[in-house]
C-alpha cells in the first residue's frame, strides 16, 4: 500500500506514520508515505495558497491552483487511476467496512484542507471519496488522514504480527469486543472472571461472545442491528432490556 498525502503540514503526517506500527511497516516496506507539501506548488513569488473567500465571510479559502497542481505532480508518480479521498466533516462518516475497501487498493491519495476549505472546482476534478471520521469540527484534514491511514494500514496483510492480529476485535460483525485481563489473578481484590483461569476453551469461547453482545447491546444498540446474533442471544438481549 502506498498513501500519498497532500497537505500544508507534511511533518505532522511524517512524525505521525513514523511511529509504531506504522512506522515499523514503513521500515519493512509494506507502506509506502508519500507526502507531498501543497505550498511548493504556490503559483506566486511569495508562495501563498490561500485567499478570501468570494462572497464574503470568516476565514481563508485554499486556492485550487496549488491543490491541483500538487495533485498532477502526484499523479506522474502512479501508473493507473486512483481514489482521492477528501478529508471533510461534509463526506461520508468512516467505517471499518469503508477501511476495509479502501486497504484492497494499491496506492491511495488524501487531500487534506486547512482553513475554511479548499475551492469547489479543484475539489470536482479530482475528488473521488469524500470522507468525514466523525460528528464533530477539526482545523484540518491532517488528523483525520492519519486515522484513515492507520486503520487501512492495519489490514495491510503483514503489518500486523500474529500477536496483534487483525481478526476477532471489535467491529467484527459489528460488535464490540469482550473485556481483557492479564496477571495478576487479583488486583487490588477485583479477581479475573473464573471461566478464563478454567482452562476450558469451549467455556472461555462462550463467555467472551456473551461478552460481546452484551456490551454491544450496553454501549453501542446501533451497531447491534446489523450484528447477526442467534434467537437465544436475541432473547439475552430482551431480557437485559426490560
Ligand atoms: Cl475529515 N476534517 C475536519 N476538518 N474535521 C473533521 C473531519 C474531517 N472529520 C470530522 N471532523
Amino acid at each position: 500500500m502506498r498513501f500519498h498525502v497532500l497537505t500544508l503540514f507534511p511533518d505532522m503526517i511524517i512524525n505521525g506514520m513514523n511511529t509504531s506500527i506504522t512506522g515499523r511497516a514503513m521500515e519493512r516496506g509494506l507502506i509506502g508515505l508519500d507526502a507531498v507539501d501543497i505550498r511548493d506548488y504556490a503559483d506566486n513569488k511569495h508562495m501563498r495558497v490561500d485567499d478570501y473567500p468570494y462572497g464574503g465571510g470568516a476565514g481563508m479559502v485554499m486556492q485550487a491552483e496549488p491543490v491541483y497542481r500538487a495533485f498532477e505532480a502526484v499523479k506522474t508518480r502512479i501508473s493507473r487511476p486512483v481514489r482521492v479521498v477528501y478529508l471533510t466533516p461534509q463526506g461520508r462518516v468512516f467505517n471499518q467496512e469503508l477501511a476495509e475497501e479502501l486497504a484492497r487498493e494499491e496506492e491511495l491519495v488524501f487531500l487534506c484542507g486547512h482553513y475554511e476549505g479548499i475551492d469547489e472546482r479543484v475539489l470536482e476534478e479530482i475528488v473521488t471519496d469524500p470522507v468525514s471520521i466523525g460528528d464533530y469540527v477539526l482545523t484540518g484534514g491532517e488528523l483525520p488522514a492519519m486515522v484513515m491511514m492507520d486503520a487501512i494500514s492495519r489490514l495491510v496483510p503483514g503489518v500486523l504480527n500474529n500477536e496483534e492480529s487483525a481478526v476477532g476485535e471489535s467491529f467484527q460483525g459489528n460488535l464490540l469486543e469482550y473485556p481483557q485481563y492479564s496477571r495478576p489473578a487479583v488486583w487490588r481484590e477485583k479477581e479475573v472472571p473464573e471461566v478464563l483461569l478454567s482452562g476450558h476453551h469451549a467455556n472461555v469461547e462462550r463467555w467472551r461472545r456473551e461478552q460481546s453482545v452484551l456490551r454491544t447491546a450496553m454501549w453501542r444498540p446501533d451497531l447491534l442491528k446489523k450484528a447477526a446474533l442467534t434467537p437465544k442471544e436475541q432473547e439475552m438481549i430482551n431480557m437485559v432490556n426490560k
